[in-house]
This record gives structure tokens, sequence and C-alpha cells, in this order.
């Protein structure tokens, strides 16, 4: 069984990468503590505060955000760091070679119901110069390393620099990651979809039709039923597309006009399309691939369509077709 730090010197990444990837596992293992703690470690409930994406803040939102801005910026790797619980970017240290991105607790609105949450890294390269948001604005294609942890009934890692995807498990008793999967694999064919159906009469035409052919099943053009799963909570959906297939979408949609995209580009979309390339799948906002996208703000939104790669071709067809 290789240990995290033994599987990053097998994949021969230089040793400040090595060294950063460990300190973004720290910060994993301290918040699966906190959220096994539950109501037990005082850490549920809603903070009396709102994000920059106007959303009120849970408790651990914000303890979590705090744990990891506190050791990223103590590794002295580190040149700046961009939140989703942040408002603006925040300088580190000076002379450091990478900006970190991170969601500190995706699906935070679950923490209270007990349900899946996780935390997402986007490790980008710093350039020279102060740290201010224009540094951050790199395509995904230029990520070092993307990770997420997942604090389920097990707190697994999925991990990739660009040479495939790994996963790797919490150990509890050493609080070591695990190696359990050296090179994850998304089937290209699935029969799984998951997207939040309420917001059905908001999506534009293709998707409407896209998912309207799912929903018919064997009797419908598709020829086969599907099966749906929503959790609600990005991490554990792609964690089941990177574990069984399927495809995962938040499409564009007319719900709120100022709004017309829900996930983040920098901190969610990004690194999780890298994982999901790296594991033969592929990420596309219905028009163009996810990681070519040049970004221009640092909280920017997109549509999302990613995973078995032959079911995301089906439904960029739709898209093609207008
Ligand atoms: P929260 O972190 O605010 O719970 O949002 C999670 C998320 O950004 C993403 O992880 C989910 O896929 C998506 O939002 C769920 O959105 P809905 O609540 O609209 O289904």
């Amino acid at each position: 069984m290789q240990r995290l730090h033994e599987s990053l010197i097998q994949q021969g990444l230089t040793s400040e990468l090595q060294q950063l990837i460990l300190t973004l596992a720290e910060c994993g293992v301290e918040i699966s503590r906190l959220v096994r703690g539950g109501a037990l470690a005082g850490v549920l409930g809603v903070a009396e505060t709102e994000n920059v994406q106007g959303e009120t803040q849970k408790k651990l939102d914000i303890i979590a955000n705090d744990l990891i801005k506190q050791k990223l910026a103590a590794n002295p790797l580190v040149k700046g760091i961009a939140s989703e619980e942040e408002t603006e970017v925040v300088a580190a240290n000076g002379n450091g070679q990478y900006l970190v991105c991170f969601d500190p607790l995706d699906g935070s609105s679950n923490i209270d119901i007990n349900s899946l949450v996780g935390t997402i890294f986007s490790v980008l390269p710093a350039p020279e110069g102060e740290v201010n948001e224009q540094a951050f604005m790199q395509p995904g294609t230029r990520q070092n390393c993307a990770c997420y942890m997942l604090y389920g009934p097990a707190t697994v890692m999925a991990m990739t620099t660009g040479q495939g995807t790994r996963m790797y498990s919490l150990d509890p008793d050493s609080d070591e990651f695990i190696l359990v999967e050296e090179r994850v694999e998304v089937p290209a064919e699935t029969g799984e979809f998951a997207i939040n159906m309420s917001n059905q009469r908001f999506w534009q035409a293709p998707m409407q039709r896209y998912i309207a052919d799912l929903v018919q099943g064997k009797e419908g053009p598709r020829g086969r039923n599907f099966n749906m799963r929503w959790i609600a909570a990005m991490v554990g959906d792609v964690h089941r597309v990177l574990s069984r297939g399927g495809l995962f979408t938040y499409p564009q949609d007319t719900k709120n006009p100022t709004k017309p995209f829900k996930l983040r580009l920098m901190y969610e979309a990004n690194p999780m399309s890298f994982l999901v390339e790296q594991a033969g799948g592929k990420a596309s906002t219905g028009y163009e691939r996810i990681m070519e996208i040049q970004p221009d703000q640092i909280h920017q939104r997109v549509a999302v369509i990613l995973g078995s790669k032959d079911e995301v071709d089906t439904c960029l067809r739709y898209h093609s077709e207008g």
C-alpha cells in the first residue's frame, strides 16, 4: 500500500510540487476531522455572514476557509490564494512559485443534513510580479495540479498533475492518504446522468431536448433506459463519474437572469475538468472545452457538461444542432 508521499516521489514530481500537494492533503485531513465531528464539533449551522457570491455562509465554510488560508500562507511555495469564500485574491509569499484556487467546502448546503461535502483545489504557476487578480487569469490547461477531497463514509482524494488521475483513501488511524487506484478510467459510455431537474423549464433548448430524450428511455430515440442521480455537491457527483462513469451537468439557465451559470470556473469547473480529462473523460461548456477558456474574473461562472466521453459528445451534438 503506497502512501501519498511515496506516490508523489514515484510520479517524479518536483520536490516543490510534492511539498505543496502534501500541504493540500494536510488541509483535507483537518477538514475531514471537523466534518466527522458534525454537531459535536460545534461546526454546524449558519454563520451571520454572506460570501462574495451572496450565499449565506455556513460555519464550516468559514472554518475550512480560514484553516486552508492559514496552512497555504505558511507554505513559502504559495505566492497567492483565491477562494470561493474570499472576495479578493490574497497575496501570500512573495517568492512563491504557485497560486492556489480552492472551494473550501463544496456542497456546504449538505453539511447540516449530514450529506456529502468536499474540498476542491486548483494549482497554477505564479507569474513574476505582484499577486493580483490578473495573475490568476490563466486557462485550465495551465494547471500544475488539481485535486478534491470527498468527506463521505471514507474520506477520499482524487489527484492529477497531468499524468493520469489517481485515487487515494484516508486511513483514519494513521491520517495518511493511501493510493487505492493508480489510473482512474471513466467508461466512454454510460447509462447515468446528473442534473438538477427542478431547473428544467429554465434550460436552453438543446439541453431540454437532450434530457427529454434521456428521460424517454427505451421508448425514446436513445432506445435505452437511463438512471439519474443528484448529490447537490459537485465533488460527490464527479466522484461517482470517476468511479463508474456518467454525465454530470449544470447547464446555463434563465432562473436568475443576472446569473446564467452556477459553477465557478477557477475552483470548480477547471480542476474537475482536469481530473476528468486525465481519466479519459471530457469536459465542455456545451460549446467549448472548459480548460481552454481564458478567464477574466476570479469568481466567474460557467456551464459544465462533463463525464463519459461518448455521452458528452452526444450531448454536444444536441448543442451543435442549435
Ligand atoms: P453549495 O456549496 O452552495 O452547496 O453549492 C454547491 C454547488 O456549487 C455544486 O457543488 C453543486 O453541484 C451545485 O452547487 C448544486 O446546486 P443546486 O443546489 O442548485 O442543485
